[in-house]
């Protein structure tokens, strides 16, 4: 029974039990999809394969995926194409910078980090939304994670907030060129959540104590949140929406 019954959904970015990929597995789990995960590493590979194991949720397929190279995402989808052979969702939980550039200023960030920053944050959902197209020959569906930073100047998220512009702007022209297949492309822009990759922020607690402070709804949101949200996007529910950003955030975005 549910919304997803008989739906091959690929997930990118679980990295413990904490990512908000994994939330958002298991929204999508709850909702009948069949799963299938890329990972980057054996280390994630590993913490997978035991969380699946304990919430009792079936992987249909694991492959390894690493975004900065383009022979392992043409690897990764021939696989599933192979293994699996029609997609309808692909959701993609995947960013990085380096830590040094997530404190003090943005002038200060090098030309290095600016460059690794788009390509492993923006470019890569460029990059998996050509692979995925050729395997969604039945319609589909793709969901984002970005977050405030891309609109609004937030303190040291810099490199990162310009990548998460440049990725919700790409949102928007992959929707065009992809909704002629009938595939959606959308963004969930949370709230602050701990994660691994959020303790790379500087300063991250007190994000979250603003939160509490200051949004419509006085709390945090979790992944849960975050992974229901998705569910809907990837969802049929979501049939006339793309090249959408939904804030999933307790209301803070409208307060100035
Ligand atoms: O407050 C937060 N945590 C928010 C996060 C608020 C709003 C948005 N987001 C975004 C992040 O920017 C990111 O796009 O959500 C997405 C997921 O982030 P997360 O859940 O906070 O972080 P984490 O649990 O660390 O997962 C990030 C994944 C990891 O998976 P793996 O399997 O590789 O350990 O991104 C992965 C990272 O390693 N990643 C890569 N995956 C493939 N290829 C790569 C790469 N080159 N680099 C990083």
């Amino acid at each position: 029974s549910g919304l997803l019954q008989g739906k091959n959904i690929v997930v990118m970015g679980v990295a413990n039990e904490r990512s908000i990929a994994w939330g958002i597995t298991k929204s999508l789990h709850n909702a009948g999809a069949n799963l299938i995960f890329t990972n980057r590493q054996e280390r994630s590979y590993q913490k997978l394969t035991k969380l699946l194991e304990k919430h009792q949720i079936e992987a249909k397929l694991v492959v390894t995926c690493d975004v900065s190279n383009d022979e392992s995402i043409h690897e990764a989808f021939s696989e599933i194409k192979e293994k699996i052979g029609v997609i309808h969702g692909l959701i993609h939980s995947v960013a990085f910078a380096n830590r040094d550039e997530l404190k003090g200023e943005y002038a200060d960030t090098s030309r290095e980090g600016f460059l690794l920053a788009q390509e492993i944050s923006a470019f890569s959902l460029v990059a998996v939304t050509k692979a995925a197209k050729e395997v969604m020959t039945e319609g589909g569906s793709i969901v984002t994670q970005t977050y405030l930073g891309a609109e609004r100047v937030i303190e040291n998220y810099n490199v990162m907030g310009v990548a998460k512009a440049s990725l919700e702007a790409s949102v928007r022209y992959l929707a065009e060129d992809v909704g002629k297949y009938g595939i959606r492309v959308n963004a969930i822009s949370a709230g602050p959540i701990r994660t691994l990759s959020a303790k790379g922020v500087s300063g991250f607690n007190e994000k979250t104590g603003v939160i509490e402070e200051k949004a419509p709804l006085r709390r945090n949101v979790d992944q849960d949140q975050v992974g229901d949200a998705t569910l809907f996007f990837i969802s049929e529910l979501a049939r006339g929406i793309t090249g959408e950003v939904l804030h999933v955030d307790s209301g803070y975005h409208i307060i100035g």
